[in-house]
């Protein structure tokens, strides 16, 4: 049987996804969490030197999403057909420019208060277009399951999760909620923080500062 170890610091973030997708599948992995001091001692060790990093039987790959995805089709959580698996990547794709092209500016801007300003651009500007394509989606898949596609969970569904819970607690401490006002949203979070591995992970994971 393959041997998992995620490589991360003790923090959710670009991990979480992973382990979401690791607990609902019910397979165990080692879940490894450096700390800022013992991080420089294996930065090297990492194929890109950053983490998250996942080892399976001493092969270590790398970039968050591509973990996700990759764990995902290994353990049928990737849509029964193409177009299913093409939503969730179109899903994917949706997240990545989220955090790219406006997360990321935020984590990186030094300034408090522009800090809060491109936070509420964020959120009044930039996410309602991505979001309104999302709720687009739910409404098109006609399975009545709630789920992203079909009538199974995928890591589509895992990913929506996520994103939601990481991004309404980041950007929450500049008093911003992007995902404000969304019914439809807020009923699939409910849905996937129900199904029991989820449910059960979530109430023992650690608590963490990000
Ligand atoms: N695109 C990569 C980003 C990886 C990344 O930048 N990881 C950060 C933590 S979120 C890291 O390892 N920082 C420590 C360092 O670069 O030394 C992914 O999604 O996995």
């Amino acid at each position: 049987m393959t041997s998992f170890k995620l490589y991360y610091f003790d923090g959710r973030w670009t991990a979480e996804l992973a382990r979401l997708v690791f607990k609902q599948a019910g397979v165990d992995f080692e879940d490894i969490r450096y700390t800022e001091e013992e991080w420089p001692q294996h930065k090297s060790e990492m194929p890109l030197g950053a983490m998250p990093v996942l080892e399976m039987d001493g092969r270590k790959i790398c970039q968050s999403f591509a973990i996700a995805r990759y764990l995902a089709k290994e353990f049928g959580l990737f849509g029964s057909n193409n177009m299913e698996a093409f939503l969730i990547d179109e899903l994917f794709e949706i997240f990545a420019e989220i955090v790219n092209n406006y997360i990321v500016k935020i984590y990186y801007e030094k300034d408090e208060d522009k800090k809060k300003e491109l936070a509420e651009t964020l959120k009044k500007d930039s996410a309602p277009k991505y979001l309104n394509l999302i709720e687009k989606r739910l409404k098109e898949n006609t399975s009545g399951s709630g789920f992203y596609v079909g009538s199974e969970v995928t890591v589509g569904d895992l990913l929506l999760y996520n994103s939601m819970d990481g991004h309404r607690k980041w950007l929450g401490q500049y008093g911003v909620d992007m995902y404000e006002g969304r019914p439809l949203l807020e009923e699939h979070f409910k849905l996937v923080g129900a199904l029991p591995n989820i449910a059960k992970w979530v109430q023992e994971r650690p608590e963490t500062a990000y």
